[in-house]
């Protein structure tokens, strides 16, 4: 059986240093600061909490209640809102958590943008929405303006009546007119829930406008997507009543652990974002941008053109004139840069094995200190495969280029209080000596 576990830890150890050597572009994912990942190692995975702090089923909770108002509270400063709830253990258990809420118990209908123009599976009928049997009806989309049509789409909320529209999504490089579906919903009494998984990061640093104060009645995320803390989901409100029922579905219809080791590290990247993250989402928009006008000189198809190519951290390149992405991420992968494939707005639903996108986001290499000059890099690394050329060759180059990037960037290291080295050291010491 060692034979097993040493594989076990070779398996991680490979993962650990081929992920550090490589030019991550996959949208959806980050790096935590080495602070905040420090204290994801803590006692707290072993541990029961259910129930809302200071109201637990369990005993020897003390510390888990502190730290989860704590994140709450923060959370809570860091958005500007008046209620909200971490407990979720991802953004599609926050969607499942509001979609009970607003539309549980069947016959109820949800508007949501297009599954290829980036709506994410947990909106969908395959997804937490239809296991909810909330019927699932998409919203008219504009392929010219990347975005949904607002005139269509107030005429559609007002015919449908929903019980609730959903904005934002994962295909997203540019933002939804939440205001104009805002007044719409709320002429019909339906609420509307924006799902900021992708950008929760730039928002939170000002670089795109909080939906709530745009209208949005609630607002659902992923914690480690631009919104660089450890993987998790959060709920944000201003609505009491909405907050009082969301409280009492995520416990006990969606969680029952909720993996509390986690909030230690989303306390801290909550810090970390209200110090350093209007720097950081400022320089991850300015990166995308930059990626996007030095891919589209080198003469590759790059959506959104005529809008400026992006406003979040996503650059869409359509590569349907180079038979299709699942081949060219392959050949990306070989290359040490890693992005996925993705349907574009015009792709048909069947093309999902092949479909015609190729999805790039720029906040963890952002993270990681690179700046303009790096993504017009970046951007020739991708072109030169994309052309053909042999990917081991480029490869070589991207390890050496990444090599000079490896200190994690706006967020705290463990010099920087003296305390969390201690606790770590001892931690450490105490894992060694078990
Ligand atoms: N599927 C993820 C993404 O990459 O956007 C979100 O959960």
């Amino acid at each position: 059986m060692m034979d097993v576990l040493r594989d076990v830890v070779r398996i991680v150890k490979e993962h650990d240093e081929w992920r550090q050597n490589t030019i991550n572009l996959i949208a959806s994912e980050n790096v935590m600061s080495p602070l905040a990942e420090s204290l994801y190692l803590n006692d707290m995975m072993h541990r029961y909490a259910e129930g809302k702090p200071f109201k637990r089923y369990y005993q020897g909770t003390r510390y888990i209640d502190e730290i989860e108002v704590l994140a709450t509270e923060l959370m809570k400063k860091l958005f500007a809102v008046e209620y909200a709830e971490v407990r979720p253990i991802s953004g599609t258990t926050a969607n499942g958590t509001v979609f009970y809420v607003l539309g549980g118990g069947g016959g109820k209908k949800a508007l949501i943008p297009p599954v290829q123009a980036g709506s994410h599976v947990s909106h969908t009928k395959f997804g937490i929405l239809g296991a909810l049997c909330i019927e699932q009806i998409e919203m008219p989309y504009n392929k010219e303006t990347l975005n949904i049509d607002v005139d269509k789409a107030v005429k559609m909320i007002e015919e449908v009546r929903p019980a609730f529209v959903v904005l934002g999504g994962s295909l997203y490089p540019f933002p939804h007119p939440v205001k104009e579906i805002a007044d719409a919903a709320h002429s019909v009494g339906a609420k509307v829930v924006y799902d900021a998984a992708h950008v929760l990061g730039l928002v939170a640093g000002k670089a795109l406008a909080n939906p709530l104060e745009e209208g949005a009645d609630v607002m659902t995320a992923s914690t480690h997507k631009t919104f660089p803390g450890p993987q998790g989901g959060v709920i944000l409100t201003n609505d009491k009543d909405l907050y009082k029922k969301v409280s009492r579905v995520v416990f006990p219809v969606f969680v029952s652990n909720h993996h509390a080791h986690r909030l230690p590290s989303l306390a801290v990247t909550a810090v970390e974002m209200m110090q350093f993250g209007e720097q950081y989402a400022s320089q991850v928009v300015k990166n995308a941008r930059a990626l996007a006008e030095e891919l589209h000189s080198l003469g590759v198809k790059v959506l959104g053109e005529h809008l400026g190519f992006t406003r979040t951290h996503q650059v869409v390149v359509d590569v349907s004139e180079r038979g299709g992405a699942a081949e060219l991420v392959k050949k990306l992968e070989e290359a040490y840069i890693i992005t996925n494939k993705n349907l574009l707005p015009w792709d048909p639903p069947d093309a999902i094995a092949n479909p015609s996108g190729i999805r790039i986001g720029v906040q963890e290499m952002t993270r990681f200190g690179m700046r303009e000059s790096e993504m017009k890099e970046i951007a020739r690394f991708i072109k030169r495969v994309l052309d053909g050329e042999e990917p081991q060759k480029v490869k070589d180059e991207v390890v050496a280029f990444r090599s000079q990037f490896r200190e994690v960037r706006y967020g705290y290291k463990l010099e920087d209080l003296p305390e969390a080295k201690e606790r770590f050291e001892e931690y450490l010491k105490s894992v060694l000596e078990m």
